[in-house]
């Protein structure tokens, strides 16, 4: 199962240019910094994100039907985000495409499962993948299908529903403190696989953290938990898979009082 922004790429830098440029736009002062975003990316949701900005900073903008008003500025916020995709500039981090080419030959089912826009997603892949990738995902979770979004595992839960899958069958690939939330609230394992803006998150919870998923001639550094090596392939991930469940079958057997 895997979270988008962060983790398939890193796209937030995207994000926050995109921001920034329908603000100036309609007239707006206002301009997320990295700071300030890497503060402001502990709401999920961009129009979630621009409320809580609002709200924090009591600003108000310059319209009557301000929940209106802050909905058409992220539909134009999706537009620039989507032109910067189309630019080509943004790759997908390391090891994933190889991963979800290993785990097709595998007849292992995959998912999106994300708060951001569903066209977002479909314009990344299609960058970098081809068209065809759009179909290579048994189950897309995106911003529009859920009323709650991460930390809230209402994302994972729908996934798991239209999978019919156990969550101990799967893996959640996460960046952030909130992916991992609401992974382990659906009681998903979860692979955190960190980067600049979620670098420092609370990702305790987590069965590991890497860099990166790593390449044969570009390591991912291993951080912490359960051990996985700097190219991670989808064999590795069973085996993780199977100690984390060895591991869980053991601290929730109750111990053997003997016989007298
Ligand atoms: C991370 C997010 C997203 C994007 C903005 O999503 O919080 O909200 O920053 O996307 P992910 P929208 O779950 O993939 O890490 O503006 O489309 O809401
Ligand atoms: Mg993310």
């Amino acid at each position: 199962m895997f979270d988008v922004d962060g983790t398939l790429a890193n796209t937030e830098e995207a994000h926050r240019q995109a921001f920034n440029q329908q603000f100036a736009a309609v007239g707006l002062n206002w301009h997320w910094d990295k700071a300030e975003y890497k503060r402001l990316l502990k709401v999920s949701g961009g129009v979630e994100r621009m409320k809580h900005y609002m709200r924090q900073n009591q600003l108000g903008v310059p319209a009557e039907d301000e929940d209106g008003f802050i909905k058409q500025l992220h539909r134009e916020k999706t537009q620039s985000y989507n032109q910067l995709l189309q630019q080509g500039g943004i790759r997908l981090r390391p090891g994933i495409a190889r991963l979800i080419q290993q785990a097709r030959e595998q007849g292992i089912h995959l998912a999106i499962t994300t708060t951001t826009t569903r066209v977002n997603v479909e314009t990344l892949l299609r960058v970098n993948l081809g068209e065809a990738a759009l179909s290579w995902f048994d189950c897309w979770v995106c911003g529009e299908d859920v009323q709650h979004k991460k930390p809230d595992p209402e994302v994972y839960l729908l996934a798991l529903q239209q999978l019919s899958l156990q969550p101990e069958q799967c893996i959640a690939l996460e960046d952030s403190a909130n992916g991992v939330a609401a992974a382990l609230a659906a009681q998903i394992p979860c692979l955190v696989t960190e980067n600049d803006y979620t670098h420092g998150d609370d990702f305790s919870g987590a069965l590991s953290v890497m860099e990166n998923l790593g390449e044969p001639d570009k390591p991912g550094a291993h951080l912490s938990g359960l051990p996985l090596p700097t190219c991670v392939q989808i064999e590795d991930l069973r085996d993780w898979l199977a100690q984390a469940q060895r591991r869980t079958q053991a601290s929730t057997q109750v111990p053997s009082m003997g016989h007298s």
